[in-house]
């Protein structure tokens, strides 16, 4: 397979410093209300337990995001063309990314990105020997800083993001807009016009569904939750008693936005890493936002990060949506 090669940005930290992980998991332990960034529930397992959700009965957005794609094939692949670069953020198992490969005419090349290096390396080995006319580049590495990705492939004429799934609802609305400029720029830095963004966006819908699809009944998101403790037990020498928090998730209207917390059972004190915390008995770590838009509340923020909303696709209960945000030439 001479058409796949991974690229693993080096770090440059000097040996004694902590890892993003170790620093962002203190100073979110130390922070007056508790707060872990969600990107970090990602490891191996976490990464598992993600697609393990991802098939349940109550998590919607996967299968209709699927479905959408499905349904909207030939308009979506018209409307980008042909000899585009995908560029996927976070592109996690790499499942979605093949309905678009699948769809397009004649793409040139592949580069996917996301934290979980080893994960996304199993993960599109096979699109080498399925897409064998595709260059496919893997970028290990953290999409939401500024990550110097390589040269546009010469025989592209642009290149295309996708960012499915609605992970940029795990991002506040600031946060989200700082993505979007940060994609914008990554995707113009290609050669020609025709550039744009391909992404999936959870809709606001009754409160009732959003619960279900967060307190699954086999209990898979209150593990993939608690895996972060597990995680940090593990690479932080840390010493959570999983037994001791509970998975608590709700919606929040005011905020169209879900959130996820560790629930402490009783009052108790963790270590991590040689540093003590203390919890008060229903003191929480909240780990988690899933913010959902209105349509046109969504497009709204892609114009103001400088996009051109120009499609839309929508499931027949506007569960969930897709949009092609074109990016008008610099
Ligand atoms: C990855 N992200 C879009 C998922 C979501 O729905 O916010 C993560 C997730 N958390 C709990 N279930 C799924």
């Amino acid at each position: 397979m001479n058409n796949l090669a991974i690229l693993w940005p080096r770090e440059e930290r000097p040996l004694h410093h902590p890892t993003p992980f170790g620093r962002d998991v203190h100073a979110g332990l130390r922070a007056g209300a508790k707060a872990i960034p969600a990107k970090y529930f990602y490891d191996s397992h976490g990464s598992e337990l993600f697609e393990q959700i991802c098939r349940l009965p109550e998590y919607y957005p996967t299968r209709t995001e699927r479905k959408i794609l499905l349904d909207n094939a030939a308009e979506i692949a018209a409307i980008i063309g042909a000899d585009v670069e995908v560029v996927e953020f976070g592109a996690g198992a790499a499942e979605k990314v093949r309905l678009l490969l699948d769809a397009l005419p004649r793409p040139a090349g592949y580069l996917p990105i996301d934290i979980s290096g080893p994960h996304l390396t199993a993960a599109v080995a096979p699109l080498a020997s399925r897409y064998p006319d595709v260059t496919i580049r893997v970028v290990a590495g953290d999409f939401t800083q500024a990550l110097p990705l390589p040269a546009p492939l010469p025989q592209a004429r642009c290149r295309v993001g996708f960012f499915p799934g609605s992970t940029i609802g795990n991002f506040t609305p600031d946060e989200a807009l700082a993505f979007l400029r940060n994609a914008a720029t990554m995707l113009r830095s290609s050669t020609a016009s025709g550039a744009g963004l391909l992404i999936g966006v959870d809709l606001v819908k009754d409160p009732a569904v959003l619960h279900a699809a967060y307190n699954d009944s086999a209990g898979v998101t209150a593990a993939f939750n608690l895996n972060l403790l597990q995680r940090i037990n593990r690479e932080l020498n840390g010493d959570f008693d999983l037994g001791s928090f509970d998975h608590y998730a709700f919606y929040q209207p005011d905020q169209h936005r879900i959130e996820m917390h560790l629930v402490s059972r009783h009052a108790q004190v963790v270590t991590v890493c040689d540093q003590r915390y203390s919890f008060a008995a229903g003191e929480s770590i909240h780990t988690e936002n899933s913010y959902k838009y209105t349509p046109a509340g969504f497009r709204q923020l892609a114009e103001k990060a400088g996009f051109r909303p120009a499609a839309m696709w929508t499931d027949e209960d506007s569960l969930f949506s897709l949009h092609w945000l074109a990016l008008p030439d610099a």
